[in-house]
């Protein structure tokens, strides 16, 4: 979590306060700004100003640039979670929620009923660690961890720890497409590692139709889609896996009221698809919910 992906704390496409709104009509002084300082800047710079129709006809095999489809959501069922589950990865699989939970101290994987937020097997991480994405690859659950560059893979059923591993990047989150981990680290890149070697086979940087999209966190791989959660925000983008396009935002406001936020940290932040039942599952960091929804095209009325 760098202090520059810090500073990027809404995403432009659904400004959520009139405040930011407002911010909207100064967007060509800071993107002029960002020129001055960085020029590798001035193709976006370009690129927002143009309209969407001149960038269609000026530039048709760009699909870099074509807007995203924006998505929201209708909930189908809302489960109880364990508030105090600092959720940081989230898996379903026969039956049963896997789910890896943060901070030192207080990190753990748990296995988890849907229904019920019952956990049913829970193993610790020691405390120099601050656990984070999960994913389940055949019968070994793979967990990260945020910056001590070391990984572990856990038997499925007993939660017996078979092995660590390690990487060169901080750990967000983690999925797989079947062939290849598909792992995040904060920042605009998805690498594609080794199910077993854990080495590097690839990488591509993840851009919308505003440019790169930082803060990329818990990764679901979804009916041949990456689904990833963009951190202290309530969207989640619908990623190309071999472009890194977004082809969609899924914004989820207003799924939890900040009221039942635990905190300034109470993030989105775990998504688990179920895919024999066709079920998307949702939860954050400390939420007492977990919602079962449905991704529905349009944008929320606020
Ligand atoms: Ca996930």
């Amino acid at each position: 979590m760098t202090l520059q992906s810090r500073r990027r704390t809404q995403h432009p496409v659904f400004p959520r306060s009139p405040g930011l709104r407002s911010l909207r009509g100064i967007a060509p002084v800071l993107f002029a700004a960002s020129v001055l300082t960085n020029p590798l800047a001035i193709d976006q710079v370009a690129a927002r100003q143009a309209s969407p129709d001149t960038r269609a006809s000026s530039r048709p095999d760009s699909t870099a640039e074509q807007k995203p489809r924006q998505y929201t959501y209708r909930v189908i069922n809302a489960y109880p979670h364990d508030h105090g589950a600092f959720t940081q990865g989230l898996v379903y699989e026969n039956g049963f929620l896997y789910e890896g939970t943060g901070l030192y101290g207080r990190s753990s994987l748990r296995e988890v009923v849907p229904e019920t937020g019952e956990v049913t097997r829970i193993q610790p991480l020691e405390s120099r660690y601050f656990g984070e994405g999960i994913t389940i690859f055949g019968n070994r659950i793979i967990q990260l961890t945020w910056v001590a560059r070391t990984g572990f893979v856990y038997n499925r059923q007993t939660f017996e720890r078979l092995r660590s591993f390690t990487y060169s990047t901080e750990g967000w989150g983690i999925t797989h497409d079947g062939r290849r981990l598909i792992v995040s680290d904060g920042s605009p890149t998805l690498y594609f590692r080794d199910p077993d070697t854990f080495e590097e086979l690839g990488r591509v940087e993840v851009r919308d139709n505003m440019g790169p999209v930082t803060r990329l966190n818990e990764l679901e791989y979804v009916e041949g889609e990456i689904y990833a959660n963009v951190w202290e925000s309530d969207l989640i983008a619908r990623i190309a896996p071999e472009s890194g396009r977004v082809v969609g935002w899924i914004d989820l406001a207003g799924l939890l009221p900040g009221r039942e936020r635990m905190g300034t940290d109470a993030a989105l932040n775990g998504i688990a698809y179920d895919g024999d039942g066709k079920r998307l599952f949702v939860t954050g960091k400390r939420w007492p919910k977990l919602f079962e929804i449905e991704v529905v095209p349009g944008v929320r009325s606020r």
